[in-house]
């Protein structure tokens, strides 16, 4: 399967790591390799030769030069572009989920999900392509016509995480495709091959329709490649998604460039919160899944529970139960759920996170350790009997850590859900109507997602997906955040000849 996937898209051990229209692949002499590591078995799969500072300057003129173009293409010739690359994502599906699983370790499975999810989004944004309307405005003015549209921004820079290497560019990178922009992807260095995959699908799509130069790629190994990106003044919109450490760096940096524009989707901590209501099995299966599914690395992962007092402990021995299901493995082994952490620092930072539990009193009821074997794998970790408060809780760590806090009034919970910097994604399991009206009220989950007896993660691509605070406020994928990618115009005709607000000057 893998062996297969290498080859059917080229790739050898020493790889170009940029790709402009026009110029094509870089060359591989004189820049730096960097390796891609397959973290299920500690080993290095192939090497990328780091895009260097001539290939972004490669790629961004190109873009820039392909976006003039692109911005006179009829939008629903654009969305045939992005249809099209979802129709190829779906013939090469096997593939690119083995490049996925290469890059990330997680279980095929999972991996497949996340092509789907691609395939899923250039259908959505190859119909939203004929539905980017504008409201039709009352003029005050008599014979006047008013109304706004919306129009290209020029070119998007899409930075996105090792977590997801295929679905956020997709989320991102289509809606800003069929809104006539054309997109430069920066995407992690963990995660190579599968960029190196999706690219190779978008230049079949590109050559096939004649339509150059509207997606590209550069990776770089360095960060010092990528801040020319952001800096660059020539990208319109930079859309981030990472941690929000780096996330506030961007914010700054295009943010003080007024007239360019930044989308972040950073950070989650999200809770899920279950009463006495709740149908405790169901909880305890969609908080399993959604905190240790893609081994906890998911920005939407559950990662705090906060449990009603009297179903606090037959909740945890259901969690307990159910995390003990949960088969971790190499992501080729048969009925592997769980794969390994994405490398070995993400090791190092789920240890930190579980000594800084028991140092502050927490309890580890089950897992907590490494497992001792080569790659990156650890235990699915369920810890009790903590602060809310305690630095460790309230900062995001990609592992499958969950942590149970207990609480009396529903107030109190929603208090707890929201009691961290973050505000992506939220939940509650309850059978109560006035429990989760409450949960979804203006006193409720402060986060841009919130679910009502589901996890938090797995959001619908139909729905606008990011969310407040450290989150940085973006969003991508459906409802309108086609929006975010384009630049609103109101326009006012004036079709009746008179101009009665001017009418004391007479020439
Ligand atoms: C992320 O984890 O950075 O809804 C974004 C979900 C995924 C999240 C992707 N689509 O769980």
């Amino acid at each position: 399967m893998f062996e297969r996937a290498l080859k059917n898209f080229d790739i050898g051990f020493l790889n170009s790591g940029t790709y402009a229209h026009g110029d094509g692949w870089s060359p591989t002499e004189s820049r730096i390799p960097f390796d891609a590591v397959d973290p299920a078995q500690d080993k290095v799969v192939v090497q990328i030769a780091g895009a260097n500072e001539r290939d972004y300057e490669r790629v961004i003129r190109c873009a820039q030069a392909a976006q003039a173009e692109w911005a006179t293409v009829p939008a629903p010739r654009r969305g045939e572009l992005v249809g099209r690359i979802g129709s190829l994502a779906a013939e090469y599906l096997d593939d690119l989920a083995a490049l996925i699983v290469l890059d990330t370790g997680r279980a095929i499975g999972e991996a497949k999900a996340e092509i789907r999810e691609v395939i899923d989004m250039a259908a959505m944004a190859a119909g939203q392509s004929r539905m980017m309307y504008g409201f039709v405005q009352q003029s005050q003015r008599s014979k006047h016509r008013m109304y706004d549209q919306w129009l290209p921004l020029g070119v998007v820079g899409v930075i996105t995480a090792y977590n997801f290497p295929a679905s956020v560019w997709a989320q991102n990178a289509f809606l800003a495709a069929i809104g006539g922009n054309t997109v430069i992807w920066k995407p992690s260095p963990k995660v190579p091959l599968t960029a190196l995959g999706m690219q190779q699908i978008c230049n079949m799509a590109m050559n096939e329709l004649e339509l150059g130069g509207v997606f590209s790629l550069f990776m770089p190994g360095d960060n010092s490649v990528a801040e020319l990106l952001v800096n660059d003044k020539r990208v319109s919109l930079v859309s981030f998604t990472g941690s929000s450490a780096v996330g506030r760096r961007i914010a700054d940096v295009v943010g003080s460039t007024l007239g360019r524009r930044y989308l972040l989707e950073c950070s989650g901590n999200n809770g899920c919160i279950v009463d006495q209501t709740a149908d405790l099995k169901l909880a305890a299966r969609s908080i399993a899944f959604g905190a240790i599914g893609t081994t906890g690395q998911r920005c939407t992962s559950t990662r705090r529970v906060i449990v009603q007092k009297s179903v606090a402990k037959p909740m945890i021995e259901l969690l307990k139960d159910a995390f003990g299901q949960i088969k971790v493995g190499d992501p080729r082994e048969e009925g592997t759920m769980v794969g390994p952490l994405v490398d070995r620092d993400a090791v190092v930072l789920f240890e930190r996170a579980v000594r800084n539990a028991r140092d502050a009193g927490g309890k580890v009821v089950f897992g907590g350790k490494r497992i001792d074997r080569p790659g990156y794998y650890v235990e699915p970790t369920l810890i009790v009997d903590l602060p809310q408060d305690l630095p460790s809780v309230q900062k995001e760590t990609f592992a499958p850590i969950v942590y149970v806090f207990t609480y009396e009034t529903l107030a109190e919970a929603i208090r707890v859900n929201n009691g961290v910097p973050q505000g992506l994604s939220s939940g509650i399991h309850s059978t109560d109507l006035s429990n989760i009206e409450l949960f979804l009220s203006a006193a409720g989950s402060d986060c841009g997602i919130a679910r009502v007896n589901m996890g938090t993660t797995g959001a619908d691509i139909g729905a606008a997906f990011g969310g407040e605070k450290e989150t940085g406020g973006g969003r991508t994928a459906g409802s309108d955040a086609w929006k975010g990618y384009m630049r609103r115009q109101s326009v006012c005709v004036n079709w009746g000849g008179e101009s009665p607000w001017d009418a004391s000057i007479r020439l």
